[in-house]
C-alpha cells in the first residue's frame, strides 16, 4: 500500500476538470459561484435578522453598539438568534435521519421489510441493555422489536429523559440536570428551539443558549447516537464484525471511478439505500446485464456521508466529499447519481444536464427538478435498488467523452469506538487504558476530533490535512468524521505510513505499536456520536468499581477535564453548528473555522468563547487558518494537561512557512 500515488496535486486535477467541464458547456460549478458570490457583511458576521416583516434588520459592524433591529434587538440577539436556529436546523437533519432509520429498522424486525437484517447482535444486547429491555429467550428480532418502539418513543417524547444520556460521565450528568438541560424529547427540543428564537421572545442569549444546548443534546445522545447505534445493528459496527474485528481499507478520490464499468455515484446521507445498492449490485443476473451492455462490471462508489457508511463498514471507494459532488459529473463517467438527503447541491442539475449522467433522487423529502424519482420503497428496497442499477446499466453506452482522473489514495478505516477499544487492548482486555495511559506519559499530547464539511475554494492548501498534520506532528491523536475525513484520506494521512511521514516521536511509536495511521476514520457525522461515547469511556475508566481514582489512567471525572478538543475547519452546514454545540454542552473545547457568523456580535460572541464554559465546561472557539487553529486547539489540550497536573514535555512543533511549503498538497 502506498501513500505516495498521485502524481498531481488536488487543486491541479480540480482544475483540469473545471476546464473540461467549461469545454463541455458546463455553466457554472460551486467553484465558479462561489467566485461570483458576495458575501454579504451583516450575514457573515452574524448580525442580519429576517425573523418578521419589520426587517430584514441589520445591525452595522462598527456601529453595532448604538443600532437596533426595530423591535430593539440588538446584534447579540439577532447573532444569538441565527445562531441557535441553526443548532434547531441541525438538530432536525441528524434526527430526521435518525427516525427514518428507526422506522426501517421496525419494520425489518417485525419482518415487513426485505433486505435488511439484525446483524450485529453484541450492539443488539448492548442497546437492549441500555433501553431496560430484557433478552432472555427473546428472538433476536423480537428485542429488535422492543428496541425499534422506544427509540422511537423518544422522537415524540414530552418528559423525562433521553435513555442515551446515561452513556455520559455521572458528573456530566448531574450537571445536565443541574442546568436543566438534560433533552426530553428530541421533537421537543427542537420545537420549543425554533419558538424561542422567534420574533420576540427569549431574548436573553444566556437563557437561549441553555435551550440551544439542550436541543444539541438531543442531537449528539439522541437523534445522532440512535441513528448510529441502530445503523450499526443492521449494517454492523465498523471494525466490529460478530467474532472477527478488523479495520477495512478502501480507495478515495476521482480515480476510483471505472472507464469500462457501470459507475454508480452514492450521495447522501442514510445509508438505507446505499446498502441496499451494494446487495443488489452483487446480482448476477446485473452483472451479465451490464457485460451484455459492453461493461466489464459494476461499480459503485460514494459522495459525503453515505460514503463514509459504505466505506467504513465495506470498504467501497469514495469518489469525493461535499465540494467534489459536481466535479465528480463532470468526468462524463458516471451513469447514474443516486441521491437521498441533505448537502445535494442544487447544481448538480446543471452540470448533470451537459452530460449523459441521470440524477435519481429516492426520498419524498428531498426532489430535485427534472429527474428521476424511484422512492425507496419501505416494503422492498431491494428491488429499488435494482431499478436503479438498470437504468445505470441502459445508460453506460450513452456516455460522451470520459476523462477520470487516475488519482486515488488508499485509506484504512472504521474505527469505531468499539474497534478502538479492542485495539488498544486486543479481545480479552478491551479497553481505553492504554490511550489513557499514553497520554499520562505524554507519548500522546492528546486528542482531537477534526469533523465536518469541506468548501468549493481552490486553494493550493487543504486545510483539513493542513491543520491535521500540524496536529499529528504535536503529537496529537486525530479522530475524524464527515467530508473532513475524506479530505484528509485523499491527502494519505489515513494509512499507517502516514505516522512515520507526519507524526511526532510519541504518537508515531503509539502508531507503530498498534498498526494504525495516526489520523482514525470513525465515519459519518452522525457518527460524531461515537466520539462522545469514546471521551465517556476516557473518563470513566479513571475511576475503579469501588470508586477510588486508578492513577495510571486517571484524566479527570468529566469529559471537560479531557486533554481533547473538536474542531470543523472548513464548515459550510448548519448541522456542523449543532454537532460543534453538542461538543460544547458535553464539555468539549470546540474550534471552528474559517468564519463562525458571530463576529459583530461582541457580548454573544465573548460567552461562546469563555463564559458558557462557567456553566458547560466547554467552549466554542474560531481560528481564521488552519495555523490559528491548530495553535487553539494545541493550546486547549495544554491547558487540560496541566489542570490534570501532566508534566510538560514539549514545545509546540510550530508550522513556519517554510514547513507549511514543504508540506504541498498531493
Ligand atoms: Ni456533515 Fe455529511 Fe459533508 Fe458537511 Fe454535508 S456531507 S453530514 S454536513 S458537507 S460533512
Ligand atoms: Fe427586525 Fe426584530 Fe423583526 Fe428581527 S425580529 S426582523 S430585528 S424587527
Amino acid at each position: 500500500m502506498s501513500i505516495m500515488n498521485k502524481k498531481r496535486t488536488r487543486n491541479e486535477v480540480r482544475a483540469e476538470m473545471l476546464e473540461k467541464g467549461q469545454a463541455d458547456n458546463v455553466k457554472s460549478t460551486a467553484f465558479s459561484r462561489s467566485r461570483d458570490q458576495k458575501q454579504c457583511p451583516f450575514g457573515e458576521y452574524g448580525t442580519c435578522c429576517k425573523l418578521c416583516a419589520l426587517g430584514p434588520c441589520r445591525i452595522n459592524p462598527g456601529k453595532s453598539d448604538s443600532m437596533l433591529g426595530i423591535c430593539g434587538a440588538d446584534a447579540d440577539t439577532i447573532a444569538a438568534r441565527n445562531f441557535a436556529r441553526m443548532i434547531a436546523a441541525g438538530t432536525a437533519a441528524h434526527s430526521d435521519h435518525g427516525r427514518q432509520v428507526t422506522r426501517m429498522f421496525l419494520a425489518t424486525a417485525r419482518g415487513e421489510l426485505q433486505g435488511y437484517e439484525i446483524t450485529d447482535n453484541r450492539k443488539l444486547s448492548m442497546v437492549a441493555g441500555l433501553y431496560g429491555i430484557q433478552t432472555d429467550g427473546k428472538s433476536k428480532e423480537k428485542i429488535a422489536e422492543e428496541i425499534g418502539v422506544k427509540a422511537l418513543a423518544e422522537f415524540g417524547q414530552q418528559d423525562g429523559e433521553l435513555t442515551f444520556l446515561k452513556r455520559a460521565p455521572k458528573k456530566r450528568q448531574e450537571l445536565w440536570r443541574e442546568l436543566e438541560i438534560a433533552p426530553r424529547g428530541i421533537d421537543r427540543e427542537v420545537v420549543e428551539l425554533m419558538h424561542r428564537t422567534g420574533m420576540g421572545t427569549d431574548q436573553d442569549y444566556h437563557n437561549l443558549m441553555l435551550q440551544a444546548s439542550r436541543c444539541a443534546l438531543a442531537d449528539g445522545w439522541g437523534g445522532a447516537m440512535i441513528a448510529t447505534e441502530l445503523q450499526d445493528i443492521l449494517f454492523n459496527t465498523p471494525g466490529d464484525l460478530g467474532d472477527t474485528r478488523q479495520i477495512v481499507s478502501g480507495e478515495v478520490d476521482l480515480g476510483v471511478l471505472k472507464d469500462d464499468e457501470v459507475n454508480i455515484v452514492m450521495h447522501g446521507h442514510e445509508p438505507l439505500l446505499s446498502e441496499v445498492l451494494v446487495q443488489a449490485s452483487k446480482d448476477p443476473k446485473l452483472q451479465e446485464l451490464a457485460k451484455s451492455k459492453g461493461a466489464n462490471g459494476i461499480n459503485l462508489a460514494g459522495i459525503c456521508c453515505t460514503a463514509n457508511e459504505v466505506l467504513v463498514r465495506h470498504g467501497i471507494p469514495v469518489a469525493g466529499n461535499y465540494s467534489q459532488q459536481e466535479i465528480a459529473i463532470l468526468t462524463g463517467a458516471v451513469d447514474v447519481m443516486a441521491v437521498d438527503v441533505q448537502c445535494i447541491m442544487e447544481g448538480l442539475m446543471n452540470v448533470a444536464q451537459c452530460y449523459h449522467t441521470k440524477v435519481i433522487t429516492t426520498s419524498s423529502k428531498a426532489k430535485l427538478p427534472n429527474t428521476i424519482h424511484i422512492e425507496l420503497s419501505e416494503g422492498n428496497p431491494v428491488e429499488t435498488a435494482k431499478e436503479i442499477i438498470r437504468i445505470a446499466i441502459e445508460n453506460y453506452s450513452h456516455r460522451g467523452k470520459v476523462n477520470i482522473p487516475s488519482e486515488k489514495t488508499d485509506a484504512v478505516v472504521g474505527f469505531s469506538h468499539e474497534f478502538i477499544n479492542y485495539m488498544m487492548g486486543g479481545t480479552y482486555r478491551q479497553s481505553y487504558r492504554p490511550l489513557n495511559s499514553n497520554i499520562i506519559d505524554g507519548r500522546i499530547l492528546g486528542v482531537a476530533g477534526v469533523v465536518g464539511c469541506d468548501r468549493p475554494y481552490s486553494r493550493d492548501l487543504d486545510v483539513h490535512s493542513e491543520l491535521v498534520k500540524e496536529l499529528i506532528a504535536n503529537d496529537v491523536l486525530v479522530v475524524q468524521t464527515g467530508c473532513s475525513a475524506l479530505s484528509c484520506a485523499m491527502e494519505g494521512l489515513m494509512v499507517p505510513e502516514a505516522a512515520y511521514e507526519y507524526a511526532g516521536p510519541g504518537l508515531r511509536e503509539v502508531c507503530e505499536a498498534l498498526g494504525i495511521p495516526p489520523v482514525l476514520h470513525a465515519g459519518s457525522c452522525v457518527d460524531n456520536s461515537r466520539i462522545l461515547i469514546a471521551l465517556s469511556e476516557m473518563v470513566n475508566i479513571g475511576r475503579t468499581q469501588s470508586g477510588d481514582i486508578d492513577h495510571r489512567v486517571y484524566l479527570g471525572d468529566d469529559i471537560s477535564d479531557l486533554p481533547v478538543a473538536g474542531c470543523c475547519p472548513d464548515w459550510v452546514h448548519e448541522k456542523a453548528i449543532a454537532i460543534g454545540h453538542y461538543f460544547v454542552a458535553s464539555g468539549v473545547g470546540t474550534f471552528f473555522g474559517p468564519s463562525l457568523q458571530v463576529t459583530n456580535a461582541p457580548g454573544f460572541r465573548e460567552y461562546l468563547y469563555s463564559g458558557i464554559a462557567e456553566s458547560l465546561g466547554g467552549k466554542w472557539g474560531f481560528g481564521a487558518t488552519a495555523g490559528e487553529m491548530a495553535g487553539l486547539i494545541i493550546d486547549h489540550i495544554k491547558e487540560k494537561r496541566s489542570a490534570l497536573g501532566l508534566e510538560e514535555q514539549k514545545e509546540r512543533v510550530l508550522y513556519d512557512m517554510e514547513m507549511r511549503r514543504k508540506l504541498e498538497v498531493r
